[in-house]
């Protein structure tokens, strides 16, 4: 058999590849917003792009291998050789995920590998680029057949992907148990015993609850502040943790319903979000309607929340990807834009 015979021209190649990484960075950034099934597509194109990518890497090597040898290095070539790297290993480190594969890497572990070497390569693909850029002008000679070649690459690819689930099973890995989301089940149903996920340096003291008051402020009718003993909790909901470094947990939360909250504080007509902010300055806002079906949890499965998972109180958001959850909350502020510095303060808080 003639590979060649199924491989797109080298600039079509070259394309091919930027394509790829450019799709695989943005699926790879919106799979981490992806908390319910309809946005499950995200992770099949991140995973479909990734055998493109499989199967291009190879022929772009193969055609410049010749360049890459110690007599002939330059820091350019250097750099497409870092890149040719950073790139497999990102794609292995990926697949042996998907088959169930661990790491255990301090505090971190393979799936933030993955992303750490997948954010990286398209910063290197760039920085290659201003040393190799050719124009796409020859692209068109080949136009169709490549057309045709691309369009049996993603179809591969969509195949592929589709047989990993029935080989995952047959092989009983722990891949097998993977959610759409691509996260691995961990200690559903059974009380504190789950991962505890904070971000970076957010990591406070346990909270004092004679001191700890729970404020309800921003465009309210009326301002209020509850103890803990005040905060009912005859609200309870079954919904799964899914934190995007990869694992999720199923659990019964209980605690106070937002909506109910809400109701008792009056919300300013045209107040549009509901911001939950930490104690540690770590903040996240929903949109006023999905804010009041949320549940701000005291217990987990009829215990009372550890310290590590929130207490004395924690957002509970369903269909929301675990850095949502807020944990330590001590204020449910209404406003009517999101603020836009939580984005930041999700990574520095506690600083
Ligand atoms: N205040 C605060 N809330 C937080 C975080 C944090 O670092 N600080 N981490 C978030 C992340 S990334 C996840 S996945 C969940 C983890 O909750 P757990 O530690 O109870 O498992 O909490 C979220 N809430
Ligand atoms: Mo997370």
């Amino acid at each position: 058999m003639d590979l060649r015979r199924y491989t797109p021209s080298p600039r079509a190649v070259d394309w091919g590849l930027f394509v790829a990484v450019t799709a695989l960075l943005a699926t790879g950034v919106a799979t981490m917003f992806t908390g319910t099934p309809d946005t499950a597509w995200v992770i099949d194109l991140h995973a479909i792009a990734g055998v493109v990518l499989v199967c291009l890497l190879p022929v772009k090597l193969w055609r410049v291998r010749h360049r890459v040898t110690p007599d002939r290095m330059t820091a350019p070539r250097a750099l497409s050789l870092l890149l040719a790297l950073d790139a497999t290993a990102a794609l292995v480190t990926g697949v042996w995920w998907i088959f169930g594969g661990t790491l255990d890497l301090g505090p971190w572990g393979l799936f933030h590998l993955h992303v750490g070497l997948g954010l990286l390569v398209p910063p290197l693909l760039l920085w290659h680029l201003r040393y190799r850029f050719h124009s796409p002008a020859t692209a068109t000679r080949h136009g169709r057949r490549d057309a045709i070649r691309y369009a049996g690459l993603v179809t591969t690819g969509a195949i592929v992907w589709r047989l990993q689930r029935p080989l995952n099973d047959a092989l009983a890995t722990a891949g097998a148990d993977r959610r759409y989301t691509g996260s691995r089940e961990e200690g559903t149903g059974d009380g504190n015993r789950f991962p505890v996920t904070s971000w970076v340096a957010d990591d406070p003291d346990p909270v004092d609850a004679s001191e700890w008051r729970l404020g309800l402020t921003g465009r309210v009718d009326n301002r209020k502040s509850f103890t803990l003993a005040d905060i009912p909790t005859d609200a309870a909901e079954d919904a799964i943790l899914d934190c995007t470094s990869g694992w999720y947990s199923g659990h019964e939360w209980q605690g106070v319903a937002v909506g109910d909250l809400l109701d008792a504080a009056v919300v300013d007509e045209g107040a549009a979000w509901v911001q939950f902010r930490s104690v540690t300055g770590y903040r996240w806002s929903l949109p006023v309607d999905e804010a009041r079906s949320a549940i701000l949890a005291t217990h987990v499965d009829g215990e009372r929340l550890s310290h590590g998972h929130g207490f004395p109180l924690r957002l509970v958001a369903p269909g929301r990807r675990g850095f949502q959850w807020v944990k330590w909350v001590e204020e449910v502020r209404v406003t009517d834009r999101r603020e836009l510095g939580e984005w930041v303060a999700i990574f520095v808080s506690g600083l």
